[in-house]
């Protein structure tokens, strides 16, 4: 857990492109600037809140009524889902896991000699609330600011025991009129329906004119969201991800979500790289000093 002050980091890691701050709340919260564009993050949650490509409108989204506060997830941007992906198996805590509401440190800045800056953030089960009982395990979060807005989550298994897990890059897209935007790439995929609780498979393009809450299993490919407002579109590639889930609340769920607009659901839409629970390809068991990154690459085309 960090501990060093935002002089301190600064001082420590602070570049001609990576700023320190007071982010919203007062969190920790750094800011990559370079040629390529804008991103900022926070060591909370290890949380990408924005990403801003130079001249263009902003590709992640985020809730006007987010919380940024300790212990309480954020609500937009990137959430890092882990060590479980949606309801707590264990029934004792919220939804996605805890890394999400842990305050991680900095690892390490680099500058590629492209010009691509990137952010590690890293945390270990002794940065974490102990009434989570975790096991050992590190994570290091990587965020790379080029042509594309890379981030990566590498899970270690750094116990002597199995690490089993599920965990996703839950990314909130910022859209003009998610009823008008297509989400391409999915087509004849299996997924389970979360609101209808159906197992079903995708007909063409997915269209937002409903609460969308689909896991989309057996998915490596790239997805596309084509914002014909907007008059762009979001690619959004993965590696290390079984899953791909689409998510937008639509009316009633925006309106039961204190930190959700009642009207937000216009103008996002979540496409997620997972490693969802429920179907064995998504399952993850790492051995003792095993390795596994599940990562997200999105760009502008
Ligand atoms: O990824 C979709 C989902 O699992 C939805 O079911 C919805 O719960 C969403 O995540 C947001 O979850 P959160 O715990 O952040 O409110």
């Amino acid at each position: 857990m960090s501990t060093l002050s935002i002089g301190d980091l600064q001082a420590r890691f602070g570049s001609e492109n990576v700023e320190f701050f007071a982010g919203p709340g007062q969190l920790t919260a750094l800011r990559i600037k370079n040629d390529f564009g804008t991103v900022e993050m926070t060591l909370h949650g290890a949380h990408v809140m924005s990403y801003c490509p130079a001249g263009a409108v902003p590709v992640l989204w985020m809730s006007s009524k987010s919380m940024f506060q300790a212990n309480e997830p954020i609500r937009g941007g990137i959430p890092v889902c882990w060590p479980w992906f949606g309801p707590d198996p264990a029934g004792k805590f919220g939804g996605h896991g805890f890394a999400r509401v842990s305050v991680w440190s900095v690892s390490s800045v680099s500058k590629s000699p492209d010009g691509q800056n990137t952010v590690t953030l890293v945390l270990t089960e002794k940065d974490v609330d102990a009434k989570f009982d975790p096991q050992p395990f590190k994570l290091e979060l990587s965020v790379t600011l080029g042509s594309a807005l890379t981030v990566a989550l590498k899970v270690y298994n750094s116990g002597t025991d199995n690490l089993a897990y599920s965990g996703a890059l839950h990314s909130y897209f910022n859209v003009a009129d998610s009823a008008a935007i297509q989400v391409e790439g999915l087509a004849d995929c299996e997924y389970s329906d979360k609101v209808l609780n159906v197992e079903s498979v995708q007909s063409g393009a997915v269209v937002i004119d409903r609460e969308i809450d689909r896991v989309y299993r057996r998915t490596s490919g790239i997805v596309r969201v084509v914002d014909p407002v907007f008059g762009r579109v979001i690619r959004i590639a993965k590696s290390g991800s079984t899953s791909t889930v689409v998510w937008n609340p639509w009316i009633e769920k925006s309106q039961r979500m204190p930190d959700f607009g009642d009207e937000e659901y216009h103008t996002m839409v979540c496409v997620e790289a997972a490693n969802a629970p429920g179907a064995a390809a998504d399952d993850r068991v790492l051995s003792p000093g095993a390795m596994a990154e599940i990562r997200q690459m999105i760009t502008l085309e």
